[in-house]
């Protein structure tokens, strides 16, 4: 059905806190498919990622950004910086506390940015995640006490995974709640996206964070760190499939034999897991061939950023 542009409703709503809050995972329960990665590690997200829904008059356009962290490596305040940069353009901010952490999850850092959306007029809304990991919910009483007194549009307890926990992308609780929330503070404007997008992130890109994301989830320690993915090709078959090639860049020789493990089995996991998100997405089978290459600190160098979308 057709909206008349007088009567659509758009807003950016940036989802922001601290890594491992649980942002990505909410992106992907409210959206419904895989848009961001996850992994249990802090700062998996390195792009702010768009993920697009659009019911009746209304489209919601959210921003899953990378995880606020002290750390004053030019990396990591790069992230942060991405991270302020959605909250200072977004209508409606939403900051993500895990519930599990408690009181110690409502960090000044929060309250202050919190305070600052308000300053710029933006709606303000806490998100408080993983509740699910609350067997006795009273215990979430003095968070939720506390964040009263912090004047916000709205606070949403959710619990954005239901059973599997790696990686679903089912609705949990109270996700449809936040929803109806954010619909009441949405401004009044014509949509942004086709109402059928779900992410205006580049299809090389998307396929890039997949295998980051088992980089993230295969390797330890600071490894996966070390990790940036590049899709180099993507080519469709005559038969309908995909062949796929990507990078594997690390920023140090001895990383590389790591990546590949004994007899590249570790290599071997990180695709094959990657390519079974990847036929999801796009609806195909596909030939995934993965390389790894040395590229010496990488992580310092503009142009391979650029090309990783950071
Ligand atoms: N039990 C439970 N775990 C959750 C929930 N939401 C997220 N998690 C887990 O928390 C971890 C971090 O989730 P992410 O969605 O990657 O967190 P993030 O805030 O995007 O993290 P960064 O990208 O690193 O900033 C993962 O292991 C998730 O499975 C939830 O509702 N319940
Ligand atoms: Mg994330």
């Amino acid at each position: 059905m057709m909206v008349p542009i007088e009567d659509m409703r758009c807003g950016l709503i940036a989802l922001v806190g601290v890594p491992n809050a649980g942002k990505s995972t909410l992106l992907n329960a409210i959206v419904g498919e895989k848009v961001g990665i996850i992994s249990n590690k802090p700062n998996t997200t390195r792009v702010t990622v768009r993920g697009v829904v659009t019911e009746g008059n209304d489209q919601m356009v959210f921003m899953d950004t990378p995880g606020m962290n002290r750390s004053s490596k030019a990396f990591d305040r790069r992230l942060v910086q991405q991270a302020a940069g959605a909250a200072a353009e977004c209508d409606i901010l939403v900051i993500l506390c895990d519930g599990a952490l408690g009181d110690r999850g409502l960090s000044p850092e929060m309250k202050q940015l919190a305070d600052a959306g308000k300053a710029r007029g933006q709606k303000v809304v806490v998100v408080v995640t993983k509740i699910d990991k609350f067997k006795d919910k009273a215990k979430l009483l003095p968070m939720l006490t506390k964040l009263n007194d912090w004047g916000l549009d709205a606070i949403v307890p959710v619990t954005a995974i239901k059973a599997n926990i790696d990686g679903a992308s089912l609705k949990g609780s109270g996700v449809d709640r936040l929803l109806a929330e954010l619909s009441k503070m949405l401004p009044e404007g014509p949509w942004l996206f086709p109402p059928e997008q779900v992410t205006d992130m580049p299809m090389p890109l998307r396929l890039a964070e997949l295998t980051r994301e088992q980089a993230m989830r295969q390797l330890h320690q600071e490894l996966p760190y070390s990790v940036g993915v590049i899709t180099s090709s993507v080519e469709e078959q005559e038969d309908g499939s995909h062949l796929i090639h990507q990078q594997l860049l690390v920023g140090k020789e001895q990383h590389k034999p790591m990546v590949l493990g004994n007899g590249g089995q570790m290599l071997k996991k990180i695709g094959m897991y990657s390519r079974t998100e990847m036929e999801k997405i796009l609806g195909t089978r596909v030939r995934l061939e993965l390389h790894v290459k040395v590229a010496e600190r990488w992580i310092e160098r503009e142009q391979w950023l650029r090309e990783m979308g950071v």
